[in-house]
């Protein structure tokens, strides 16, 4: 079985690597012995700071309370910008490759640094200051990358929407951070298709009152409604800005972004980081996960609307100097061979990407990957949901051609940065597990009961002590942050995720155990999709599950139950769709509805989604106990009417 196979670290890449095995296990001990110690030597070799921190670490996992390097005073785009000016002015810092194989850019840090320092003067005229909170719904273009670090040097708190959601979604983010700027685009452009951003923002802006300015980005030059006193070109925002902008100094634990994400109940939480423990840890993780090297082309596949295009896409790759590839567009455009031409034409040697991804391309077979080289490439990563073996073999067999280690990175929006991975110098690998913990993060397995497991185990996946790069709260929501994550396990930080340890301590992710699901590596909860579905006039109830599907992960199956009287038709099935479309993107949209008469309850009224996700999975054997059921009969309806989805 592929699961059973270990790759060892190749010869010659221990040669090259920042970390050895003896190294590894000597540091992570240390990090857990002594971490006061081992953090602030990692915050000195890998941050500037501008004033040094009084106090390296003051958390308790009770109140909650989580605070580093306080004291320490520091500027994010200082970091990722004018300390490499004098070493690497010239080096390409973002390389940015167009939908259209036709277009390509190259930013040095030089140019980084102007194109930041203007547009943060001209955020700063329109009245944005410290503390203030900007909304950045772009395209995947350098520009959405100096947004963000433009935000960064005058200390505004960036909050990232992701350029697929929806008109309703963004509106929803803007009024919960309360942003006064969004900076957009007229379009967005993937796969040879235009996204309408402007348009969305138009609409979204209908009801968020507290938006001063929008400033847009010309991507296509698409004809877009405008609003005068609002509205402002980003050319014209930037044309007579000095090339120069004073970066803040800011607090280690000032307020750095906001980014929204799904949880198992309400809607998103905005996710809080701060300045000085996130960029650490975004910075060290790039380092040695990827064991980055000065001369490494950095690609990071994700989009910079997710967490991982922050991390790994700008503030650790640029933290540490390096040269981070932008892809606008899609895997499948204008063919399955596009990633492979683009690790060819700039010479990608780091690539990583998300396990839909990989299943897709995998699909279209060798031929798209065999045409090009792939010569460049010397490691490989993947991130955003369980690999299974097959495919993390295909990858390292065929994309890697058996030469280069494949880095499964297991992390959340939460955590800010990598948590279990291997480090590619030190560590042995098995398909399908994230393997070891990375330095300061102490995982461990928890029963139903909240004991802690020890050995070889299954369980729910805490972990027991802070890291840097921690969120810090749910913006606006102290409480929810408690709840959600440190009321399940006494003392800990509980992810949501269950995993199993094996006999070797490797840690392998078997998902959530919450009702968050990934869908093709995007996190969404259910009850955002039942709340969408429920808005219909015809819908008295609806529960949604995930099912498992070969290429997304998994998939959303939704049951619908019709207020009385009502009829079932396939025209309501697509105005349902449609209506998840608009309340959240595209990518919420169920694969399966199931006209339901009723719904599984107990008799206190919960839906038992124990039972709909097999039904679902078409796992009838283990329905198990309906007996608590509040009418049992309405499982005998959804069996026999279940769908089988393609
Ligand atoms: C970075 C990111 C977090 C959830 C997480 C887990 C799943 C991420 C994984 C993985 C197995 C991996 N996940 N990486 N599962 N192996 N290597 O994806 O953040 O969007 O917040 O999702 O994704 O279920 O809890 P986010």
């Amino acid at each position: 079985m592929a699961e059973k196979q270990t790759y060892p670290v190749p010869a010659d890449f221990v040669r090259n690597a920042h970390i050895d095995r003896a190294t590894y296990q000597a540091m992570y001990r240390r990090s857990l012995e002594n971490p006061e110690d081992f953090w602030a030597e990692q915050a000195d070799r890998f941050l500037d700071w501008r004033r040094r921190w009084d106090r390296v670490m003051d958390w308790d996992f009770n109140e909650p309370r989580i605070r580093w390097f306080e004291g320490g005073e520091l500027n994010v785009s200082e970091n990722c910008i004018d300390r490499h000016l004098t070493q690497r002015g010239d080096k390409t810092a973002i390389l940015w490759e167009g939908d259209d194989p036709a277009e390509s850019r190259r930013l040095s840090y030089r140019e980084l640094h102007e194109a930041v320092c203007r547009l943060a003067n001209g955020l700063r005229q329109r009245g944005v200051r410290r503390g203030d909170r900007v909304c950045i719904y772009m395209p995947m273009v350098p520009e959405a990358a100096v947004a963000m670090l433009a935000c960064t040097r005058i200390g505004a708190i960036h909050s990232v929407v992701f350029g697929g959601f929806s008109p309703h979604a963004l509106r929803d983010r803007i009024l919960d951070a309360d942003c006064k700027l969004v900076i957009t685009a007229d379009e967005g452009i993937r796969g040879g298709k235009t996204v309408p951003l402007k348009a969305n923002t138009d609409k979204a802006l209908r009801e968020c009152p507290g938006v001063e300015t929008v400033v847009v980005y010309q991507r296509t030059g698409a004809d877009i409604h405008w609003e005068n006193d609002r509205d402002v070109r980003y050319a014209d925002l930037i044309a007579d800005t000095d090339r120069e902008c004073e970066p803040e100094a800011m607090g280690a634990e000032d307020p750095l972004f906001i980014l929204y994400t799904s949880g198992s109940t309400g809607k998103p939480k905005g996710v809080l980081h701060t300045t000085g423990g996130y960029l650490l840890h975004a910075a060290m993780t790039h380092h040695y996960v990827f064991d980055y090297h000065e001369d490494d082309i950095y690609w990071c596949t994700a989009d910079v609307g997710w967490v991982t295009g922050h991390s790994y896409i700008v503030y650790g790759p640029l933290a540490n100097g390096a040269t981070t590839l932008m892809f606008e567009g899609v895997p499948n455009y204008p063919d399955a061979s596009r990633h492979w031409q683009i690790v060819d034409r700039h010479r990608v040697t780091i690539y990583y990407t998300a396990p839909t991804a990989i299943r897709a391309l995998m699909r279209a077979g060798d031929d798209p990957v065999r045409q090009c080289s792939r010569s460049s490439l010397r490691l490989l990563g993947t991130v955003g949901e369980p690999i299974n073996p097959e495919a993390w073999s295909w990858y390292h067999r065929v994309v890697g051609d058996g030469r280069c280690p494949v880095v499964d990175t297991w992390w959340q929006t939460e955590t800010g940065g990598i948590m279990i991975a291997p480090l590619p110098g030190a560590t042995d690998l098995k398909p399908g597990s994230a393997t070891l913990p990375f330095f300061g993060v102490q995982p461990a397995l928890m029963d139903a009961d909240g004991r802690e497991l020890e050995g070889e185990a299954s369980g729910n996946l805490v972990i027991k002590s802070s890291w840097p790069g921690q969120m810090r709260t749910v913006y606006g929501d102290h409480q929810r942050f408690a709840e959600t994550y440190f009321s399940a396990y006494k003392g800990c930080y509980f992810s949501g995720d269950g995993a199993r340890r094996d006999a070797d301590g490797y840690y392998w992710i078997t998902g959530r155990v919450d009702d968050v699901l990934n869908i093709s590596g995007h996190r969404l909860g259910t009850a955002e999709i039942e709340s969408a579905l429920v808005l219909h006039p015809d819908v008295a109830e609806a529960a949604v599950v995930g099912f498992p599907h070969d290429m997304k992960g998994q998939g959303i199956y939704a049951y619908v139950t019709l207020m009385a009287g009502r009829e079932t038709s396939e025209s309501l099935k697509e105005a349902l769709i449609q209506l998840v479309r608009e309340e959240i993107s595209p990518i919420a949209s169920p694969d399966v509805i199931q006209w339901a008469p009723g719904l599984p309850k107990t008799r206190s009224g919960k839906i038992m989604r124990r039972i709909l996700r097999k039904i679902a999975a078409d796992e009838l054997d283990s329905l198990g106990d309906t007996s608590t059921l509040a009418d049992p009969s309405v499982v005998d309806d959804l069996i026999e009417n279940r769908i089988r989805p393609e």
